[in-house]
């Protein structure tokens, strides 16, 4: 097989970071360091759960101010990523679906890299949207990052968190697992498609 990896390194005023992926990995030869310690985590079980073997190195950011732009930077760099290393898509089964538990509370990913970036983010309990405001991450900056991953991979993606808990590093940890593990089933490839781009379209854009 054609290996599937790509270096992608992006450039602005306010960030600077660099990814490198190979779709075929093990997901035990990651390297991310975001300079947010808490990202850093997220993405090494993203990584894991989907066998991806990734290098993400955030080299400059305006962490100063929040984190706002550099975990939007970083989906987006992600996104990119995948869509590189994916290339014409030839093969791939391009629908994942699966849900991770912690504890009570389940996150459910679905997706489809079809081309088209769209993301929805179902929370059961909306109460908990802006609940770790006062804590380095949260729901909204998980809408934020993931909305930039789906958009910039050409990707449909919806999850929906049922049950979440009162602690936000319980319910990202549950959705990144999720995400790794629909986005592996995505991105495999169906040897009875073989060279055969899965679309009646015949492109993937
Ligand atoms: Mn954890």
């Amino acid at each position: 097989m054609i290996p599937r990896q790509a270096t992608i390194e992006r450039k602005s005023k306010e960030t600077h970071i660099k990814a490198s992926l190979n779709i075929d990995g093990r997901g035990d030869r990651c390297d991310i360091r975001t300079g947010i310690a808490f990202l850093d985590h997220m993405i090494e079980l993203f990584a894991f759960h989907g066998l991806f073997d990734l290098k993400l190195e955030v080299i400059k950011s305006d962490t100063a101010i929040d984190i706002h732009h550099t975990n939007e930077d970083i989906g987006i760099v992600l996104g990119k990523v995948f869509k590189q290393a994916l290339a014409d898509k030839a093969g791939i089964r391009r629908f994942g679906c699966a849900g991770a538990p912690m504890e009570a509370t389940v996150a459910r990913c679905v997706l489809d890299i079809s081309g088209r970036g769209y993301f929805k983010f179902n929370i059961e309990n909306d109460k908990l949207v802006n609940n770790g405001e006062k804590q380095e991450y949260s729901l909204n900056y998980l809408e934020h990052f993931m909305e930039s991953f789906a958009h910039n991979l050409g990707a449909t993606l919806c999850i929906t968190l049922q049950n979440g808990s009162d602690d936000v590093h319980t319910n990202v940890e549950a959705v990144f697992k999720a995400l790794g593990l629909a986005l592996d089933q995505a991105t495999q490839v169906d040897p009875r498609r073989e060279g055969i781009v899965p679309s009646t379209k015949g492109i993937i854009d």
